[in-house]
């Protein structure tokens, strides 16, 4: 199988950022919030610019706190929570995606459907990681830099989580970037980790996002940058394969 595509050489990079992708980010704001969608909603683009969907389902793992819920917050462009609520079973959130293809010049909107399932639930209920991991394009499995168990409990978690679906794309996401400067994970380790998982690895911070000019109210715009060189979250999930052409 081909290895996850290398950041930017999929979709253009910053491309949201153009007056065309700004054309197409109108339909998934509102009044400059990002607008939140239900499993069965879509945004709605006019006939003209009506382009292609490309659906994956995410699944978010990671050791209690490390950052799953606050994460997927911000890509979604919502609120990220400050203070830790345990996620009390599975929390699903559609996330829509316009980026644009390298190979081809098309315009694609992702649709991303990340699965953030609380630690603890996940291990209450025996039914909810197969329930997670059932027809899954993806894995996330974060770590937090100020937690180093949750790093230690990193190959155990993509020996149960990822073991049996080899097929299923799979990214390392150190959470907590912002906090860099108390984390007791030197870069060897990191660099260890890296030999033995040849795998993408991420750092995010998943902090309160910029606000508009009100002060109150966020802009929708916050946490798309994490996607300006990879759509959010999936880095690898494009290997290409549908969308290289
Ligand atoms: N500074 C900082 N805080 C973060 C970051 N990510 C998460 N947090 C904080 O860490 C705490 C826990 O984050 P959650 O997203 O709720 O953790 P979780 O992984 O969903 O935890 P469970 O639902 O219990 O499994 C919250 O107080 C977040 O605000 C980050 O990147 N930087
Ligand atoms: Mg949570």
């Amino acid at each position: 199988m081909a290895g996850p595509a290398a950041p930017g050489s999929v979709i253009v990079p910053d491309w949201h950022e153009s007056a065309q992708g700004k054309e197409y980010l109108a339909c998934i704001l509102r009044k400059s919030r990002r607008r939140v969608f239900g499993l069965l909603e879509r945004p709605v683009l006019p006939p003209p610019v009506a382009i292609d969907t490309a659906s994956y389902k995410i699944f978010v793992s990671g050791k209690s706190g490390v950052g799953k819920t606050a994460l997927v917050a911000k890509l979604a462009g919502l609120e990220v929570p400050v203070v830790h609520h345990e996620t009390t079973g599975i929390q699903t959130t559609v996330v829509f995606w316009p980026a644009k293809l390298q190979a081809s010049d098309r315009v694609v909107m992702f649709r991303f459907e990340f699965w953030d399932c609380g630690e603890s639930a996940l291990k209450k209920f025996e039914h909810m990681l197969p329930a997670c991991k059932e027809n899954a394009d993806a894995f996330l499995f974060l770590f937090s830099f100020t937690d180093r168990a949750s790093f230690e409990d990193l190959p155990g978690q993509l020996a149960r989580v990822a073991g049996e679906a080899p097929g299923v794309v799979r990214m390392v996401i150190g959470s907590k970037f912002d906090q860099y400067v108390h984390t007791d994970l030197p870069e060897r380790d990191l660099a260890a980790f890296r030999q033995a998982w040849p795998l993408p690895l991420l750092r995010v911070k998943s902090v309160p996002g910029r606000r508009l000019a009100d002060g109150r109210t966020l802009d929708g715009r916050a946490g798309l940058a994490i996607g300006s060189k990879y759509p959010p979250g999936a880095p690898a999930l494009l290997r290409g394969h549908a969308w290289r052409g």
